[in-house]
């Protein structure tokens, strides 16, 4: 069957004000890039008319400047999920021209079938190949395609030039059935391969094929300075620690990592560990740090959703894929993100902080508690149901005047019950088994950093008694003298009355 060859312009004239749109991909990778640029280009000009014209869009994470960057630059996203990043479309949440709701990534897809969103009319698919049949072999990120493809009223294809048909083969593709029809799923060690290389979809649904000829447009991380180099370290020798006393398998087990600059820092750590035997990932996202370590040979296969690279390090494995095919599988995010999987498997998960508190409870989404940052993305997946679970983060930020270890988090994304490990360039907290001052001790004396460590410990003894001895009065202080002053250090207890 011949698709119709349309140019992104022709394409975005196929999407309607307020339509349910799903985009492929997860992080900026395998993200449609011309016709979501096109479509921002089309809302402008309606705006300029008087037209109203916002869309609605579903995604797998994040996407890139050419869609969420340039939808939300001309204000064209009305409402938004599961994880953004992109500047232009944080002013919106923020400002509340965009309707962003934050989500756990791996409960979108389902969501989605039970029907609790609506429909979908159109999905828009980044795509290596495209056959008669309708089959495609998509791009670097899976993300919820299948769920959209099989949802999607119409579909408009992305054929990649830059995407070289030998990618048929990295993907492995897998819908599972709704309750109660629900079984297991059956992957058992992260290479498993459990679906299909291809999508299948309707070729009836297929309304548009446009050719586009780019990269991701990944920049690669910031180089790492002391205080991440140091993080990485103290995650490397913690699990070095473990290893030794017997409370992780010799065989080791398979990593999650997430998005940052810190967790980038924490992969280069893992290779410069000799103690560390060589690993597997079981995880949403591979950076350009896992791809050194494949080629070092200390991660040997990476179970991901997408392969998020600088547009370097894309060119690279797409150019060297002989040597890539047998170390590396991308799934849906419904599968890289699977509680039932990775509590099976084992998994390490090693997730970033922007604050926590000194009980054990995480914010990783809201600056100083109200502003929207990214969102959840799969921290929670992994950290729910990890063997082990890590957040790190540098102790102050912004040159001091941030603690990132405060006496309550401003915003809470993971509590204390989900978190074993806090890590810090100042040391570890090691939460297992303790009680919550036990704990806010072990956090204080171990993460927080030495400036800021006898106002913690004058906040621990200022609490009112109870178990969790807070001072309710109090207990935000240290955002208050942000908020205030500039800088947290500034806090001034005898306002509230010590
Ligand atoms: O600000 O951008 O102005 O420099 O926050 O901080 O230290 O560069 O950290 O890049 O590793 O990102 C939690 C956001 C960390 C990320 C977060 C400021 C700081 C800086 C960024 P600037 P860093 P990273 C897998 C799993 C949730 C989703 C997730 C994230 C900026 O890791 O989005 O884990 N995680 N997904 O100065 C105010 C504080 C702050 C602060 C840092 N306490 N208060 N600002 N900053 N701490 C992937 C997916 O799910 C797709």
């Amino acid at each position: 069957m011949a698709f119709p060859i349309l140019t992104a312009q022709e394409a975005a004239e196929l999407i309607n004000h307020d339509d349910n749109v799903g985009f492929s991909g997860f992080t900026a990778s395998g993200s449609p890039k011309v016709v979501p640029e096109a479509l921002a280009a089309r809302a402008e000009k309606l705006h300029a008319e008087g037209k109203p014209f916002k869309i609605n869009i579903f995604t797998g994470a994040s996407t890139n400047r050419w869609a969420d960057g340039a939808l939300a630059n001309a204000n064209a996203i009305n409402r938004r999920t599961p994880y953004q990043n992109t500047p232009d479309l944080r002013k919106r949440i923020n400002s509340h021209d965009a309707h962003y709701f934050d989500l756990h990534l791996s409960e979108l897809a389902q969501k989605f079938r039970y029907g609790f969103y609506g429909d979908l009319d159109v999905a828009i698919l980044e795509v290596a190949e495209v056959m008669d049949n309708g089959e495609v072999v998509l791009g670097t990120g899976v993300g919820n395609v299948p769920t959209f493809v099989s949802r999607a009223k119409k579909v408009i294809l992305e054929l990649n030039e830059v995407l070289p048909k030998t990618l048929y083969g990295l993907h492995d593709i897998y819908l599972p059935l709704d309750p109660p029809e629900r079984r297991e799923i059956p992957i058992f060690k992260p290479s498993d391969r459990i679906g299909h290389p291809t999508v299948k979809i309707d070729p009836e649904k297929i309304v548009a094929v446009v050719h586009s000829k780019r990269y991701d447009g990944i920049k690669g991380f910031t180089a790492l300075d002391d205080t991440t180099l140091q993080i990485g370290a103290n995650v490397c020798n913690f699990l070095v620690s473990e290893l030794k006393a017997g409370r992780l398998p010799k065989s080791f087990l398979p990593i999650q990592s997430g998005v940052g600059n810190v967790a980038n820092a924490v992969l280069f750590g893992l290779g410069d560990a000799e103690e560390i035997p060589q690993f597997e990932m079981y995880t949403e996202v591979i950076q350009d740090a896992v791809i050194e370590l494949m080629k070092m040979g200390k991660c040997k296969f990476g179970s991901t959703c997408s392969l998020t690279l600088s547009d370097a390090t894309e060119a690279e494995v797409l150019g060297n894929l002989e040597f890539f095919r047998d170390k590396l599988v991308c799934r849906p995010s419904e599968i890289s993100n699977n509680p039932e999987v990775i509590r099976r498997l084992g998994v390490i998960a090693m997730n970033t902080a922007l604050e926590a508190d000194i009980f054990g409870n995480i914010n990783s989404t809201h600056v100083v508690g109200t502003k929207m940052m990214n969102g959840i993305g799969g921290s929670g997946d992994f950290t729910r149901n990890g063997y082990l679970s890590i957040f790190s983060c540098p102790s102050v930020t912004k040159g001091g005047v941030i603690s990132n270890i405060v006496p309550m988090v401003s915003h809470v994304d993971h509590s204390e019950h989900s978190v074993d490990i806090i890590v810090t360039e100042q040391g570890v907290a090691d939460l297992r088994g303790k009680d919550p001052v036990q704990r806010a001790y072990e956090i204080i004396n171990n993460c927080a950093h030495p400036a800021y460590r006898p106002l913690l410990l004058e906040y621990l003894k200022l609490g009112k008694g109870g178990q969790t001895p807070h001072s309710l009065e109090a207990a935000f202080a240290f955002h208050v003298a942000f908020k205030e002053s500039g800088d947290m250090s500034k806090v001034d207890w005898s306002r509230y009355g010590f």
